[in-house]
């Protein structure tokens, strides 16, 4: 019988396997976000034996770090294997391997969480200390990406030597770029673990350099969030077109986004610590000019989108510029839910020109506005996407069919976490504004304003997050449906076409030798003197201490 599944076998099972391990994340993470909401508005004390920090721990680490690496890395193996042919037998077992030693990371840093021995938040800022097995096993989770990404690299260059003249898939393309762009990323991230973290929490150093870890943390951290996003946006270039039945509005537009955000992504870390002392104003400068340009591939992208729709709109007989509205899919959910996501970008994205405006980030830095922000983005616009992502994915990989029943349960979750996110992540945006500080039980400490409006935020945040809880139950009933109980069936798994009006494709896309050169010219640019600076003028290093 001829197989009812999307990819090989094989391919499919590493898939689903990622996809798993992603879906209790979400279960775990989001229960977490529950009790915080809750215990911040003041209604509900946790039991003694559990502090708010180790739960914002797991929150931020189970669905920031763990839940969104590994449904990207399932998606994005899922979208070359589908783009490219599939993998041969060395390629999987890398790619296993990587699974594995993630997997590995992920259990021995949650377990350090959960015993209350690594209370240090998704960031882990130096210095406050955790158990060394935390750091072991965060370094794990990045060196097992590393295994997945090389994967990605071999498959695209192999696609390229057995088709020559041929231009590579897109999805493939950009899952290359987005690994590149982690990998060179990562590094930061992983020197400071390696190197300063690990020997200071075996008392092998007494001390930390507290400044140089937080600027290699950086160097990762916004990268990171552009990690998170770039999958969306493979998911809104190349299949939300051929969900509303269009094509790509231009393939040569796509990949020179994609490069843009290579460039751009990593030299911009300072704008998170614009508030920090010791690093040259100069610097934090040029760091927010940088972070400028990289809002320019987000525009092309949203000016891309408004393209894809006017252009099936009008296909479809709409007339003037908002006349596909009425054209689109509103009651499929694999489209209305990323392009929910989408609306949610505009405020989302307008938060982070906020954040990034150097005395605009002095109002809002380290307060509830941040934490806004980045549910607005992360929370909203990406996880909106991957949850309609999974409404074929999974289907199309368990050789199962996404029942009318299913897609209205969609619609439901869409609508249930449209709602929740606009209460919670709204009330958060107006509290930070009146200075309420975030990663605090008691944010309305710092209460130089009316006490009893800065509680009915904290409640307005209570019911919005109560909200996204029942829709983070309702997916994850959608998804055990479509994984285990669905019935069988053969779902699509969209990829759209090029527009036949679109110019060819230049091959300098396929360049990388220029496109890492210029990567990491811009990299030494934007930290080398910087760096120096840290070190050479380096304070006494800080003991570690503990939260809890
Ligand atoms: Fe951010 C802090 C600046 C984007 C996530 N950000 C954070 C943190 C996180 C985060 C997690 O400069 C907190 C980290 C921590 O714990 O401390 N951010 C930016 C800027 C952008 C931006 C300039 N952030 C994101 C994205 C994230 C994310 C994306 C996750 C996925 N962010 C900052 C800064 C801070 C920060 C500072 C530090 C604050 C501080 O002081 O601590 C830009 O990339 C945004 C560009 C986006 C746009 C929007 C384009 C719109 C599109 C949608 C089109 C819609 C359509 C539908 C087509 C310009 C593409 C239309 C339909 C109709 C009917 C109208």
């Amino acid at each position: 019988m001829k197989s009812l599944k999307s990819l090989s076998n094989q391919d499919a099972r590493l898939v689903m396997a990622h996809m798993y391990v992603a879906f209790v994340a979400l279960f775990v993470g989001a229960s977490m976000g529950l009790l915080q909401v809750l215990e911040r508005s003041g209604k509900f004390t946790l039991p003694s034996w559990l502090s708010y920090y180790q739960i914002l721990t797991v929150h931020g680490v189970i669905l920031g770090l763990v839940l969104t690496t590994f449904f990207i890395l399932g998606f994005m193996l899922a979208s070359q294997s589908k783009t490219t042919g599939g993998f041969n037998k060395t390629e999987r077992t890398i790619a296993w391997i990587g699974f594995w030693v993630m997997l590995t990371g992920t259990i021995a840093a949650a377990t350090m969480i959960l015993l209350n021995e690594a209370s240090v938040l998704f960031t882990f800022y130096a210095p406050l200390q955790a158990h060394v097995v935390f750091y072991i096993g965060m370094a794990l989770v990045i060196i097992g990406t590393w295994f997945d990404g090389f994967v990605m690299f071999k498959r695209h260059a192999r696609f390229k030597k057995e088709n020559p003249g041929e231009r590579t898939p897109l999805l493939s393309f950009m899952g290359v770029v987005t690994m590149l762009m982690w990998q060179i990323a990562s590094l930061g991230v992983a020197f400071t673990v390696v190197f300063q973290m690990i020997p200071w929490a075996l008392g092998w150093v007494e001390t930390i350099d507290v400044l140089l870890s937080r600027t290699l943390f950086w160097y990762f951290g916004h990268p990171l969030v552009y990690f998170w996003l770039l999958p969306a946006y493979m998911m809104w270039y190349a299949i939300m077109p051929k969900i509303i039945g269009g094509k790509i509005f231009s393939d040569s537009l796509a990949r020179f986004t994609f490069i843009l955000l290579l460039f751009f992504s990593i030299p911009v870390g300072f704008h998170h610590q614009l508030t920090e002392p010791g690093i040259d104003p100069f610097w934090k400068y040029l760091q927010v000019v940088l972070t400028m340009v990289v809002v320019i591939p987000s525009m092309m992208t949203a000016f891309s989108m408004f393209a894809t729709f006017e252009a099936r709109g009008r296909e479809l007989g709409a007339k003037g510029l908002f006349g596909w509205i009425k054209k689109m899919p509103w009651k499929d959910a694999r489209f209305l839910a990323p392009f929910v996501g989408m609306l949610f970008f505009i405020p989302g994205g307008a938060g982070g020109i906020i954040n990034a405006s150097n005395q605009m980030n002095q109002v809002v830095h380290n307060t509830m506005w941040v934490t806004g922000h980045f549910h607005l983005t992360v929370a909203t616009t990406v996880m909106l996407t991957f949850f309609g992502i999974t409404y074929w994915l999974v289907p199309s990989l368990t050789g199962r069919k996404f029942t009318k029943t299913m897609n209205k349960w969609g619609i439901v979750q869409t609508a249930l976490w449209a709602i929740g996110m606009t209460i919670m992540s709204g009330a958060m945006h107006w509290q930070g504004l009146l200075g309420g500080p975030r990663r605090s039980a008691y944010s309305e400490y710092a209460g130089n304003a009316d006490t009893a409006a800065w509680g009915g935020y904290q409640i307005a945040q209570a019911i919005g997050g109560s909200i996204l809880f029942l829709g983070m139950i309702v997916m994850i009933i959608i998804f055990i449906n479509l994984a285990f109980f669905a019935p069988k069936g053969k779902e699509e798994f969209p990829i759209a076409v090029v527009s036949d009006k679109a110019e060819r494709t230049p091959k300098v896309f396929e360049n990388w030798p220029l496109w890492i050169g210029i990567t990491v010219g811009l990299v030494l640019f934007a930290y080398t003197i910087p760096l120096i600076d840290i070190i050479q003028s380096a304070p006494p290093g800080a003991k570690g201490y503990k939260l809890w």
